[in-house]
């Protein structure tokens, strides 16, 4: 990555539009996800799915991804989750102001998410908006006291206060990535469009981040060398949906919900 683009992810705390893959490449993995939802029901918002699915896991460890994540965190890079974000066509599903780390129980910020579209994520279908330079100043204070059905984050948490005439919009073609920090405030609005908007989330940590709110967390190393071993090692998809790696995955979306979906 030119030394430019560091720059400006250090500046602006997100990197946005990155070419990853063709858009025909981006079109066979988006009919890997709906062929796979077809045989298992919904995805969206489901955890670990490179442990179920080898498309995920080949996007995770796609060459283009790892190498700009490589200049963000260094040589050694544990994949921590994958998940598909999926709006359906003219909904009201939106992703309120927030910070990703914020309730990850992470006891450091060396995290890097890559949000890969594998459809049409623009203004319409409601793409991300992010806040340049939001993330230098650490966590911001989040209000979970408002439940609201059409929030896809868990616990519906949000941040006021945000001048929406800062935000910036990132919107991507099929194939073309965004990567942000995980103090990066941003949010989405609905998907007033006639397809789905279906994104594939990828997140990094670097090896010595601890999972600090529950044992039994599980990552995967995709570059370098793992010198802490503070989580358990997982075993990416060599098929898709096979019955014992599906179980696997069920107790672990378990856990990554008691992390994730409960404050404190
Ligand atoms: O998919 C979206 O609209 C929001 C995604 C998001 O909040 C994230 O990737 O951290």
């Amino acid at each position: 990555m030119p030394v430019t683009l560091k720059n400006g992810y250090d500046k602006l705390g997100f990197l946005s539009p990155v070419d990853v893959l063709s858009k025909k490449q981006a079109l066979r993995h988006r009919r890997c996800v709906q062929d796979a939802e077809y045989q298992i029901g919904p995805l969206h918002y489901k955890a670990k799915m490179h442990t179920i699915l080898r498309s995920p896991y080949q996007l995770a460890t796609h060459p283009a991804i790892l190498a700009v994540v490589e200049q963000i965190l260094g040589a050694d890079i544990l994949l921590y989750n994958t998940t598909y974000i999926i709006k359906e066509a003219n909904t009201p599903a939106h992703v309120s102001w927030h910070q990703d780390l914020t309730y990850w129980g992470l006891d450091g910020d060396e995290q890097v998410s890559v949000w890969l579209a594998l459809s049409l994520a623009d203004e319409q279908s409601g793409c991300m908006r992010m806040i340049p330079g939001s993330h230098v100043n650490g966590q911001m204070k989040h209000d979970t006291s408002h439940q609201d059905e059409n929030n896809v984050l868990f616990q519906s948490q949000q941040v006021h206060g945000v001048n929406e005439q800062d935000a910036m919009y990132c919107p991507l073609r099929p194939g073309q990535a965004s990567f942000h920090h995980g103090w990066t405030l941003h949010s989405s609005l609905p998907n007033r469009s006639h397809d789905r908007r279906i994104g594939l989330n990828i997140q990094y940590i670097a090896p010595h981040v601890r999972q600090t709110k529950l044992p039994g967390y599980s990552a995967l190393l995709v570059r370098g060398t793992d010198r802490f071993h503070y989580y358990e090692k997982e075993i990416p998809a060599t098929c898709d949906l096979d019955p014992a790696a599906l179980n696997w995955r069920e107790q672990k979306d378990q856990l990554h919900f008691r992390i994730a979906g409960n404050a404190g």
